[in-house]
């Protein structure tokens, strides 16, 4: 799979956002779910968000991409390739993070832009841009992204805290949204959104019984480096690596697989009768 093609990139100017369907084949995606859900790391660094509703998002978020099989898929030519057409030049990894929307539990994610967020961060301009990687099925039911198609037209608009979150001023949603077309982005593992840091968007609780975990690949382009620091990345060069990097690395990852040696269990664990029969 190529990076974005031009009618999807016309797509993203006009509408704020794109989704491409499969951008990554079935055994890729399901190197980043199997490494995703054994990462005892991601899981012990993870934190939560409240939302206004008492319920709250858990995420774990890293700067830096690295050289695990997380890194390969943020700097991945498909990926970094396609925000380099969308931004329009040299582009640079501002950070990345598994949205680990659990079964019954995760929570909502408020009407917000990411620009909302970032604006305090020493950013002049909206060159960013973010990628929704979907590692399980992300429905309706289990709290898929919802975006207002075309709202990035409005530019930044202000934020305040409801919950332990930055949303939307509500006023300009409630108008916006009687004027929008509400999209849910509903994804299968290994379909991607491409969305434009000033696009609105958010989330409903997951109230189904299957997880809804996403990893999010944010950028910013290398012309629009902070002019002061700030818990994100200035402009730090991105190694990009060729697609196949990903199943090399993945691979790698599992080479010490044990799924073969087949563990023994009590009940399996025939012995001891054995010997009193015998
Ligand atoms: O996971 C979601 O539904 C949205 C996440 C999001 O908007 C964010 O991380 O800024």
């Amino acid at each position: 799979m190529p990076a974005i093609t031009i009618p999807q990139l016309s797509e993203y100017r006009q509408d704020g956002y794109v989704i491409v369907r499969q951008m990554f084949d079935q055994t890729e995606i399901q190197l980043l779910q199997r490494a995703a859900k054994l990462d005892r790391e991601l899981e012990e660094r993870s934190y939560s968000r409240q939302d206004a509703e008492g319920g709250s998002v858990r995420l774990s978020l890293w700067n830096h991409p690295g050289d695990s099989l997380y890194g390969m898929f943020a700097r991945c030519q498909r990926i970094v390739g396609s925000m380099e057409h969308i931004l329009l030049g040299e582009v640079y990894h501002y950070h990345s993070k598994m949205i680990l929307k659990d079964a019954k539990v995760g929570g909502t994610w408020e009407w917000h832009q990411d620009y909302g967020y970032w604006y305090q961060n020493g950013l002049l301009f909206p060159l960013l841009s973010s990628v929704m990687i979907a590692v399980d099925p992300a429905r309706k039911d289990n709290g898929c992204l919802q975006v207002l198609k075309g709202s990035h037209l409005m530019g930044r608009i202000n934020h305040g805290g409801t919950g332990g979150q930055a949303g939307a001023d509500p006023e300009k949603v409630a108008e916006v949204e009687k004027r929008l077309d509400l999209v849910y982005c509903e994804l299968e593992p290994g379909d991607v959104v491409f969305f434009d840091c000033n696009l609105l968007h958010r989330s409903d609780r997951n109230y189904s019984d299957q997880p809804r975990w996403t990893m999010i690949c944010c950028y910013n382009a290398a012309r629009n480096d902070p002019y002061k620091d700030s818990h994100h990345p200035r402009y730090t060069p991105l190694q990009k690596v060729d697609d196949d990097q990903i199943m090399a690395v993945g691979l790698k990852r599992f080479s010490d697989d044990d799924s073969q040696i087949d563990w023994n269990s009590p009940l399996k664990d025939q012995s001891v009768e054995s010997l009193a029969n015998s």
